[in-house]
């Protein structure tokens, strides 16, 4: 399994008008000269960066893009209008390839690059283009030219540098959307979210790819709930963040049900760095969440933190927490 990170599409610019034939009709000039003209240039079909933007989901759900035609050139000199661009957006860091998918064709690094996908077809001649000292009246034009047409891969190369992991419920969607400018689903039964969102989160001058992962229940890794679907995207997350609802009687268990999943997919994913966190907080008593919190910095072995994706409580910190181990994390992968 990988990210809603790749997507087909085709393209077409649009044709170019046609160009036309025309001669001029004036009083008392019985034989006017050509006056057709050109036809318009199609439009074209341009890609660019949005940084607003962090999926390539869209893509998944409409594939097929065609710019407008250009004008037909009309009598009295008149040219045709030119077919509008259209512009589809895409994150940073999408690729362009080939339609079979080999060739890379364009990256789109930075927010508000663009690329030309299509270019629309060039407009035809009108006749006056064709008048010469030995063809006053020319009946000829030519037919506006074909806009390009092509299917292009698109591939998102960003990974989610952390992932949300917990029981469905747990306010991971909530969290993501508090972080980030991502819209995930959020609704109060499990398993909303079917497949993972990221989203891209500033944290003091930098940033990072938080990805929201499908609710884990007992049994995850032989199938059940989403089941291994799932499990496969955490393997891609340098950094864990464990979201426990503290609404839950019993916290130690929910960490537990979660870390046990994670162990029988792969036990190596015990090894990543995992930040814990009472989640929720703004439904507890100041004195149930520090009880809670006790209990589930037993369970996980480690100081937890105290969040509510409500009131915000505690994402700075959280965050901060999460950049440094991405940090060393990108430092240990690049040593
Ligand atoms: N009081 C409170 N409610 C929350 C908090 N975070 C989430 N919720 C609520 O809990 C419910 C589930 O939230 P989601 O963010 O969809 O949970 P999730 O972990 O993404 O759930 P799945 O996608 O189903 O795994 C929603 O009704 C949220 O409004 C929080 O910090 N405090
Ligand atoms: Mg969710």
């Amino acid at each position: 399994m990988r990210f809603l990170d790749q997507a087909k599409i085709y393209v077409k610019g649009g044709d170019g008008g046609d160009g036309c034939v025309s001669f001029r009709r004036e009083k008392y000039i019985p034989r006017g000269g050509p006056n057709g003209g050109d036809g318009g240039r199609g439009g074209s079909v341009v890609m660019r960066a949005d940084d607003a933007l962090n999926t390539l989901i869209d893509y998944r759900y409409k594939q097929h893009f065609r710019a407008p035609r250009g004008g037909h050139g009309m009598g009295r000199d008149r040219t045709g209008a030119s077919g509008a661009d259209i512009e589809l957006a895409v994150p940073p860091g999408t690729q362009i390839l080939d339609e079979d998918g080999e060739i890379v064709l364009g990256d789109l690094v930075t927010p508000g690059q663009t690329m030309v996908l299509a270019k629309g077809g060039a407009g035809g001649l009108g006749n006056t283009r064709f008048k010469s000292s030995t063809n006053r009246a020319p009946r000829r034009s030519t037919p506006g030219k074909p806009g390009e047409e092509r299917w292009l891969w698109l591939r998102l190369k960003l990974l989610a540098d952390a992932g949300l992991i917990g029981l469905p419920n747990a306010g991971k969607s909530t969290f993501l959307a508090a972080v980030s400018r991502a819209r995930p689903k959020i609704a109060d039964y499990p398993f909303t979210t079917l497949e993972p969102r990221l989203g891209t989160v500033q944290i003091d001058h930098d940033s990072f790819v938080l990805a929201d992962l499908p609710g884990l229940i007992e049994g995850a890794h032989q199938g059940a709930g989403l089941g291994d679907r799932f499990l496969g995207h955490i393997e891609r997350c340098r950094v864990l963040i464990h979201l426990v609802d503290g609404t839950a009687e019993d916290v130690a268990a929910a960490y537990r049900v979660v870390r046990r999943e994670v162990a029988s997919y792969d036990r190596r994913l015990l090894g990543r760095p995992e930040l814990v966190c009472l989640n929720k907080a703004d439904a507890l008593s100041a004195a149930l969440a520090a009880e809670r919190a006790a209990a589930l910095a037993a369970a996980a072995g480690q100081a937890v933190h105290v969040t509510s994706g409500v009131s915000h409580q505690g994402h700075p910190a959280v965050l901060r927490a999460a950049w440094q181990a991405i940090r060393e994390a990108r430092a240990e992968t690049a040593a």
